[in-house]
């Protein structure tokens, strides 16, 4: 008995009384580390993100792998850098799945755990095997990579097929009036915003000139499909609909639901009852419609009496973007408004604003309320979750992702060693540096005005005394960048 007691004594205590919980993931895109007022927006923005970081544990140092969607959301369901494969970055919405099925992703392990899984909002992480007819059954898909069901937009709001998919199918598509999607060319007969601007409610300000949905120009072409077509105001309340269907329908049973909504990405056309509810224009309004969001899954986990059981994880997919492509006031509405905090950068940028987003966990059972510096990654969460639900067993593909549960739990103040982040390229992570290898390429980019992180000189920042990168110091250090480079030159090497 004696010989038994060190044994015991390293469990920790909470840990060993908390059951494995049901796992509320909610992705939000291109929400900035400063869009939410628990990080530092205006009091009120944002009561229920802020509630969540009352009950939960806020992380002031973690990132989504990618400054864009598709790798991001890569990395979070596969564990594995996005970077180490073609075909990873921003995709068309007719692409096809670039997970290959039957591969392990952050919710096969919770489905093989016989949790109940869904995917609710945005894919962009393709459909089909590049023969897709969209009037037919839509595979492979989210129900090939783990999960049970799910209810998505193929791509994002500024692209087609802007229709809903529910499972293998798109959501009230008349058969008599199929679909039809491309991206290499018009479709004949179809207005365009290019041709046709005065039919347009919303104008682009770059790109987006091709097919007009409901008075909207967007990426990419499509013809038919008319009564299955989302309404932009809509979406917010049939993507929640859906996840707290999802939660009502499985309070019985263990569930794992990823929640990835489309605010605040453009095209940002809120529902009328946010307009003007944040004095920052539609983007912000976007911001408050969120929150929603966010408060009615937690009113839903409240009703069914799961709220202390619940590991809720709220995150977004890459920095914030002010103005991404439509002409809806967001630049001269912003005010004070610091979309990505204190960070540089923002979406697209190799600068911490690029990557470095809102993170919060709260899981009443386990872990306490606090605030936490760990560097924790999006990859990191296959790993680090798995364990939740039984013994350790290493993901093969999952190969970038660390265990870390500790660090999300609030039980170590550390996470991890060096990060790899992505943004038009890639920079290091190391403690309290920051490398950005020399490149290229224009320093600001001129349709989003986000300074892109680009140098033709080596970079080096001390965020420990310089937080907003503003004092390149690599003249002063070569031993450390000498040995950044050395290590993300590693970091990037084939591995057997
Ligand atoms: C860009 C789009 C931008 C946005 C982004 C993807 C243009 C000019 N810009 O190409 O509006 O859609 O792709 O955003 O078309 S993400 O959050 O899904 O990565
Ligand atoms: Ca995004």
């Amino acid at each position: 008995m004696l010989r038994l007691l060190p044994i015991l004594l390293c469990i920790p205590m909470a840990a060993a009384s908390a059951a494995p919980p049901n796992v509320v993931v909610i992705y939000a895109d291109d929400l900035g580390y400063g869009d939410v007022s628990c990080y530092g927006a205006k009091a009120g923005l944002t009561p229920n993100v802020d509630r969540l970081a009352r009950e939960g544990l806020k992380f002031t140092d973690a990132h989504a792998t990618s400054a864009t969607c598709t790798p991001s959301r890569y990395a979070i369901l596969t564990g594995e850098y996005p970077w180490r494969r073609k075909g990873t970055g921003i995709l068309p919405g007719d692409a096809p799945l670039i997970i290959e099925p039957g591969r392990a992703t952050l919710a096969s392990v919770f489905k093989d755990a016989g949790y109940r899984t869904a995917a609710v909002g945005k894919w962009h992480l393709g459909l089909g095997d590049g023969r897709l007819d969209w009037n037919g059954p839509i595979k492979p898909g989210p129900l090939e990579v783990g999960f049970d069901e799910c209810f998505i937009m193929a791509a994002t709001g500024d692209r087609v097929p802007c229709v809903y998919v529910k499972d293998r199918a798109i959501v009230g598509l008349d058969p008599a009036d199929p679909i039809e999607v491309r991206y290499d060319a018009p479709i004949a007969g179809e207005p365009t915003g290019k041709a046709n601007p005065e039919l347009l409610r919303l104008h682009p300000s770059h790109g987006h000139d091709m097919a007009i949905v409901d008075g909207v120009s967007r990426i990419g072409h499509m013809k038919g499909g008319a009564k299955a077509r989302w309404k932009d105001e809509d979406m917010a309340d049939a993507f929640t609909r859906e996840a707290v269907e999802f939660i009502g329908r499985n309070k019985g049973r263990p569930f794992f639901l990823y929640l990835a909504t489309h605010d605040v990405h453009v095209p940002r056309l809120p529902h009328p009852r946010y307009l003007g509810k944040s004095g920052m224009g539609p983007r912000g309004d976007a911001v408050v419609e969120f929150d929603w969001t966010v408060g009615e899954v937690l009113k839903a986990l409240d009703e069914a009496g799961l709220t202390k059981d619940t590991l809720v994880l709220l995150t977004s997919d890459n920095g914030p973007v002010v103005d991404d492509g439509y002409r809806d006031d967001a630049v001269a509405k912003l005010g004070g408004h610091r979309p990505a905090g204190p960070w540089r950068g923002g979406k697209y940028s190799k600068f911490e604003g690029g990557t470095r987003v809102p993170f919060l966990v709260r899981w009443p059972a386990r872990v306490k309320p606090g605030e936490s510096k760990a560097l924790v990654s999006q990859v990191d969460l296959l790993a680090s979750l798995a364990p939740l639900v039984g013994p350790a067993r290493p993901v093969a593909t999952a190969s970038d992702s660390q265990d870390h549960l500790r660090a999300l739990m609030g039980e170590d103040a550390a996470g991890r060693d060096s990060l790899v982040e992505q943004g038009n390229g890639l920079a290091l992570r190391r403690g309290r540096w920051k490398f950005i290898p020399a490149s290229e390429g224009r320093k600001v980019a001129p349709a989003t005005n986000t300074e892109l992180g680009n140098d033709r000189a080596p970079q080096l920042y001390d965020l420990e005394a310089d937080p907003g990168e503003a004092r390149n110091v690599a003249a002063g250090h070569p031993d450390v960048v000498d040995r950044l480079r050395k290590e993300l030159a590693d970091a990037q090497a084939p591995r057997p």
